[in-house]
Order: C-alpha cells, then sequence, then structure tokens
C-alpha cells in the first residue's frame, strides 16, 4: 500500500506536535495548505422553474466548472433565506455572498440605481439595455460598488403593470382610492399616491394573501411573476401599463470580489454574463407562456395604448425626486436622452 507510509507520517507528526502544540491548529494549517476552496452562499427569490432560477442554476454550474470546483455557489431559491431588503442587506455585509437582485429595493440604499424606478424612464427594454449597457450603466454599477455590492450581469424583468381584484385600469384615475401593494422604495408609494391610490409597501411572499384577503386591492409586475405567484388567480385585471422597466443584477459581496485573483474576477464576471444571456432567453419565452397561461384561466387584460395620462400623473414624483437628489439630474438626462 503506497499510502501507507504517508498517513503513518502524518499521524506519528501530529502526535508528536501534540505534546506541545494544539492539534487543531496544525490540522487547520493542513487543510488551509492543501484546499482554498470556497463555497459562496446564494439568495433567490424565485421558484424553481422561473429564468432567473435556472440561469442561477447555470451560473454555479459554470463556477463550479470554470475553477475546478475551488469556487462552488450553493443557491438558496424560493426566498428560503428572506426577503429581498434584508437579503441585499446580507450580501452588503458578507453574510452572504450573492444574490439576485430587483434594482427597485437596491435603489434606497445606492441613490444612482434608483434612476430606474422612475416610472416611464425608459422607453422599452431595448431602451434599457442600450442605457444599462453603456455610461449610465457604468455610473449605476460605480454607485452600488460603493454600497458593497458589485453587479456581475444584468437580467431582464420585462415590464411591470398594475393588476387588481376589482376593475381594469385604463385612466390613473382608476388607482383612486385603490390599495395597491409596491416594493419597498419610497419612489413607487410616490407613484401611487399621486394618482390618489393607497400604497402598501410589502414583502414579496406575503402579496397573494394579501390579494386573497383583500388587505390590498391591487399590485404591480411583469407577466412572469403575476403568472409564478399565483396572483392571477386572485386579482383577476392586469391592465397593461409598463410602467416600470426595472433590471435585476446578480450581484456579489464587493469584498468577496476584490479578493479574488483578477483571473477569477475575470471569469466569474464572464460566467455571469453567460447565465443572463442564457436568463434573457428564457425571459422572452416565459413573458409569453405566463401571458398565455393567466389568460386562459380567465384573466381580464387590457392593453393600454396611449400611456400619455399615466406618464403626466407622475410628473410629482419626478419632481420631488429631482428636488432632493441634484446631483442625479445629469444621469436621469443622459438615460433620457439614450437614443
Ligand atoms: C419580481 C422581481 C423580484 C421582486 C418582485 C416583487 O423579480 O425580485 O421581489 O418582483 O414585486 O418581478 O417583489
Amino acid at each position: 500500500m503506497q499510502a501507507r507510509p504517508t498517513v503513518n507520517f502524518v499521524v506519528n507528526f501530529v502526535k508528536s506536535v501534540s505534546r506541545n502544540v494544539c492539534i487543531g491548529s496544525v490540522l487547520a494549517m493542513a487543510v488551509s495548505a492543501s484546499a482554498q476552496a470556497v463555497e459562496w452562499k446564494g439568495w433567490n427569490i424565485h421558484k424553481p422553474d422561473y429564468p432567473n432560477t435556472v440561469a442561477l442554476d447555470k451560473f454555479a454550474e459554470l463556477l463550479d466548472e470554470r475553477s475546478n470546483g475551488e469556487i462552488t455557489l450553493k443557491l438558496f431559491h424560493s426566498g428560503v433565506l428572506g426577503n429581498q431588503p434584508d437579503a441585499i442587506e446580507q450580501v452588503r455585509i458578507g453574510g452572504l455572498a450573492v444574490g439576485n437582485f430587483n434594482l427597485g429595493p437596491i435603489g434606497p440604499i445606492a441613490p444612482e440605481a434608483n434612476v430606474v424606478s422612475l416610472p416611464f424612464i425608459f422607453k422599452d427594454i431595448g431602451h434599457m439595455h442600450r442605457a444599462l449597457d453603456g455610461e449610465a450603466g457604468a455610473q449605476i454599477s460605480a454607485g452600488m460598488a460603493k454600497k458593497g455590492l458589485v453587479a456581475l450581469a444584468w437580467y431582464d424583468a420585462g415590464a411591470r403593470s398594475f393588476y387588481n381584484s376589482k376593475k381594469p385600469v385604463t385612466s390613473p384615475a382608476d388607482i383612486e382610492g385603490m390599495k395597491v401593494r409596491v416594493m419597498s422604495n419610497d419612489l413607487y408609494s410616490g407613484m401611487i399616491s399621486a394618482m390618489g391610490g393607497n400604497p402598501s409597501p410589502m414583502a414579496f411572499a406575503e402579496v397573494f394573501q394579501s390579494l386573497k384577503t383583500g388587505v390590498v386591492d391591487g399590485a404591480e409586475n411583469n407577466w412572469p411573476s403575476y403568472e409564478s405567484t399565483g396572483h392571477f388567480e386572485v386579482a383577476g385585471f392586469y391592465s397593461n401599463s409598463q410602467h416600470l422597466i426595472i433590471p435585476e443584477c446578480v450581484c456579489i459581496n464587493a469584498d468577496i470580489f476584490n479578493e479574488l485573483s483578477a483571473e477569477d474576477q475575470e471569469m466569474v464576471t464572464a460566467a455571469a454574463r453567460e447565465s443572463a444571456d442564457l436568463q434573457r432567453e428564457l425571459w422572452e419565452q416565459r413573458e409569453i407562456s405566463s401571458r398565455d397561461k393567466v389568460v386562459a384561466a380567465g384573466v381580464q387584460f387590457n392593453e393600454i395604448p396611449d400611456k400619455s395620462e399615466f406618464q403626466a400623473a407622475m410628473q410629482p414624483v419626478y419632481d420631488k425626486y429631482l428636488a432632493a437628489n441634484p446631483d442625479l439630474v445629469p444621469l436621469v438626462e443622459l438615460i433620457q436622452n439614450t437614443d
């Protein structure tokens, strides 16, 4: 047996030094000398078959493969590790390494990231992509990095529209008096108030029950989330306002990222971007299949071909935001002027 002498040597060595020093520290030295492997923990709010989930699994697979098992990512899907604002905080402080976050709840932490939460700031998905891939995206990433979050790649989250259990929404006046769930961000509360509605900031996981029991009348989201959460079963009117197009990030704790070698940083970033390519492809398909599914289930859907009334109603949201953040005016204009 070839291995025996080595094992005996180690055992004897440990026995001999253990008289003088703590065995634990010798073993710890041995472990750190032989293995640099790290296991990151990752947060995800979505269910297993959701495009983001499939793409995150791909990210984990690529990391494992390309680092030869030295970097593994253990993902916790379906929001089992808690709500999104808490998870963002956990990634910032390093309790969790990675998260797929919507920029909505990042906005209150990183002011540059908040500009994407101004209603109707993006004309369409293509405009959002061009802005994020250019200087505006660079400024948003830099703002997030200052707050401990490195955006490795951007995922799509389509456009968010209003849905409720009462009636079709065709103009801002229809929101008047309605209690509408929003993600935790003052801009969204301001958006609902500007139309005379009552905003109700609430964790994603609580929305189904709140809609079902009438705690809220409505909410707003993209087709895939409206479908995957079952909200369509309890809020059957979906009105295509498309008032928000909020990108999502695959974010990593800045210290963890900065401590990687340049080569590993490149590998991790490339893997996240490849996962984003997959996410965007799956997203496009899922938007259609989710819409088909809820419409087949009886959801009453209406287009809002002219959104100018909604856009006009958002003026107070812009005025308040720009007055409070004069330094962000150039970034807002940069986005608005992106072709
Ligand atoms: C979904 C986002 C998710 C948000 C959720 C929400 O992908 O990150 O938590 O909306 O409305 O579209 O809370």
